[in-house]
């Protein structure tokens, strides 16, 4: 590894903010480039255009452009030690991974359409992502910028999903999820203990801009919880907190605390994903379900049939004894449908 690691990333991504508290919980020295659009001088490009971008030695130790916030943190995990983001009990383990994806890929889908569906909100970030980029940019430059992209990302709603059909479905989703997260972290401060995981560091990345960025779902997470919105600030840098093995919660413990999130994300992320992914098997371009009693249609998501396939792979490799007890866990939370066979 070098030291620092350098990588490359915008205030407004939410894997970027991911990564970067991450990086200072795992206290692992490095120097965050802001993207202006273009890799920082002397770096290369990589393959797929994707905010963050680490620039990591390969084995015979030329630097390489690597995307991708789950499998970074794995390799992370793996060379540099102690303050691990991974619970050691298998089964604790699993639930970091599903919970982790639920951040990454479903409450994405709320983070994006609270940015580009409602007016207020769509005039406060497009300038933001132009700013969020250069400083020193022009006025008329910037607006005329601005007014690009939004026009773009405003047009690619239907991407994620969000539509006047699902629109309420993501709202109410998001609202049932701060309460949760609410009473969550009131038992030991994070989702999986009173140590941060992973999944926290997924939720916290959509977070920064769900609740602090985008007005409207600000509104709606302070209003629901001021403990959240605080939570927010502090997982932005855990450098200081000293993590102790036994800080994880207890198996019995983590079925009841998780019960709840569990619950929602088998009624949304499950229905979704499985959709998804039968329809990327099938070779569809587009796919459709029901989310809460309403219809559901997107087009497909490759990646999220790949996320999938890694949390199935996780389960179907843990031993019998483990694979009873993440049953028992998910048993009635809607989420054991994604590890039918
Ligand atoms: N699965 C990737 C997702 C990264 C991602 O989608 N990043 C967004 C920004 S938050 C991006 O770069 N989108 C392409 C673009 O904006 O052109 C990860 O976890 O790092």
């Amino acid at each position: 590894m070098t030291n620092p690691i350098d990588f490359m990333g915008a205030a407004g991504s939410p894997y970027t903010r991911k990564m970067l508290a991450f990086m200072r919980y795992r206290q692992i020295p490095y120097r965050l480039h802001w993207s202006t659009g273009q890799v920082p001088e002397g770096f290369p490009k990589p393959k797929v255009a994707l905010l963050p971008t680490y620039f990591l030695p390969d084995q015979s130790g030329d630097i390489q452009a690597v995307t991708d916030s789950t499998p970074l943190i794995r390799r992370f995990e793996k060379d540099f030690e102690g303050r691990s983001v991974i619970p050691t009990h298998p089964v604790l383990s699993f639930l970091n991974d599903l919970i982790e994806d639920y951040g990454d890929e479903w409450l994405t889908k709320a983070m994006f359409h609270y940015r580009w569906a409602h007016e207020a909100d769509y005039k406060n970030a497009g300038p933001l992502l132009i700013f969020w980029g250069s400083s020193t940019i022009d006025d008329e430059m910037a607006t005329a910028m601005s007014d690009h992209f939004s026009k773009r990302q405003i047009d690619r709603l239907y991407v994620v999903g969000s539509n006047e059909t699902t629109a309420a479905i993501i709202e109410a989703a998001y609202a049932r999820f701060v309460d949760i997260l609410n009473d969550l972290t009131k038992k030991k401060g994070f989702v999986l203990g009173s140590r941060p995981s992973s999944a926290d560091f997924a939720i916290y990345g959509q977070m920064t801009q769900l609740a602090i960025a985008e007005p409207t779902s600000a509104k709606i997470t302070r209003d629901i919880s001021a403990r959240v919105r605080a939570w927010v600030d502090r997982v932005e840098d855990l450098s200081g907190l000293a993590p102790k093995e036994d800080d994880w919660f207890d198996l019995d413990i983590a079925g009841n605390a998780l019960k709840p999130l569990l619950s929602e994300i088998g009624r949304t992320y499950t229905p979704v994903m499985l959709a998804n992914a039968k329809a990327v098997m099938a070779g569809e371009k587009t796919f459709e379900t029901i989310v809460d009693g309403a219809r559901w249609a997107q087009p497909c998501f490759k990646y999220q049939a790949k996320t999938l396939g890694w949390i199935r792979d996780v389960y179907f490799n843990l031993s019998q004894k483990n694979q009873k007890q993440v049953d028992d866990i998910l048993s009635g939370t809607g989420c054991e449908a994604l590890l039918e066979t």
